[in-house]
């Protein structure tokens, strides 16, 4: 009989405040050490005191996960961060954004894509020719839960990106959410940066080309970010993305190809 898998999520707050969140998806055996090394992390986290964690633990049916494999890496080396919006720009429109969509869409999030320019717990659904914005809640947008690496692919995954010095669990778990968001219903492309204001990375993916990262997408010392699903409208409904995004298990149990970083040169100079 194949071992049970369950999913685990933890989210951390400090005065009602969101201050960490992790989630994995491993086999009954793991689900003690998993959950104390998730709880361990969001106690040193470093942009807080710890009010309260949550930690949720839920068996998986089997028979309802969905295997994939990861998109392939890429990352582009920019001078400032204003070239990097402006690659992201290209990037999106190259991947079938509309570009004066994608044109709007960069400072959204540059200015905070929730109610009165604040960050948003979860991502911005845009339809990738109008604009139009799908969220029912815009303060809490959309979440992404309920993707891991398969227990083999995860060690192979981690050598990969240490050995071209991006062990940092951020990247991998960035690029598992992206893999997940790559197969969605009707996905056009993504555009995220961080809000941690020490973290001026961020990407833009597409089933294509992957997952792009570029080097700088804002000033450090902005606490904005977020991130924008872009879908096209023809290929799927609301109720459906959401219940891939959020309900959806997806295990990936093959790496992509990870490049070292390259130079992007602004074709008007
Ligand atoms: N689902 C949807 N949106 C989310 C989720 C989720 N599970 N988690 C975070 N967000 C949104 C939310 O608006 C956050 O403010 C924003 O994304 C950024 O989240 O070097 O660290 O966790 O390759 O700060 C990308 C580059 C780092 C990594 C992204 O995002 C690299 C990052 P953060
Ligand atoms: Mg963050």
């Amino acid at each position: 009989m194949m071992t049970s898998l369950y999913s685990i999520r933890m989210r951390a707050t400090c005065h009602g405040q969101h201050l960490a969140g992790a989630e994995r998806i491993v086999p009954k055996a793991a689900v003690g050490d998993v959950t104390a090394a998730l709880t361990a992390r969001a106690m040193h986290c470093s942009n807080g005191e710890v009010d309260e964690i949550h930690c949720s633990v839920e068996r998986i049916d089997r028979a309802t996960v969905c295997y994939k494999s990861l998109p392939d890496l890429s990352t582009y080396q920019v001078n400032s961060w204003q070239e990097g919006r402006q690659l992201a720009i290209c990037l999106l429109a190259k991947a079938g954004v509309q570009e004066d969509i994608a044109e709007r869409a960069v400072p959204l999030l540059a200015k905070g894509a929730g109610p009165g320019g604040a960050v948003m717990r979860g991502a911005v659904i845009m339809e990738s020719s109008t604009g139009k914005r799908f969220e029912e809640d815009q303060t809490r947008g959309v979440r992404v839960s309920r993707m891991d690496l398969s227990p083999e692919c995860r060690p192979a995954l981690k050598s990969d990106l240490t050995s071209a010095g991006l062990g940092h669990h951020r990247i991998l778990e960035a690029l598992v959410l992206a893999g997940k968001v790559l197969g969605a219903p009707g996905i056009v492309a993504e555009l995220c940066w961080s809000d941690d204001p020490d973290y001026t990375i961020g990407y833009v993916a597409d089933p294509q080309a992957g997952y792009q990262r570029i080097s700088d997408m804002k000033l450090s010392g902005d606490s904005r970010g977020g991130r924008i699903f872009f879908v096209d409208q023809a290929k799927t409904s609301l109720a459906e993305l959401v219940e891939y995004l959020e309900r959806q298990v997806v295990l990936f149990n093959t790496p992509g190809v990870i490049s070292t970083a390259q130079e992007w040169i602004p074709a008007d100079e």
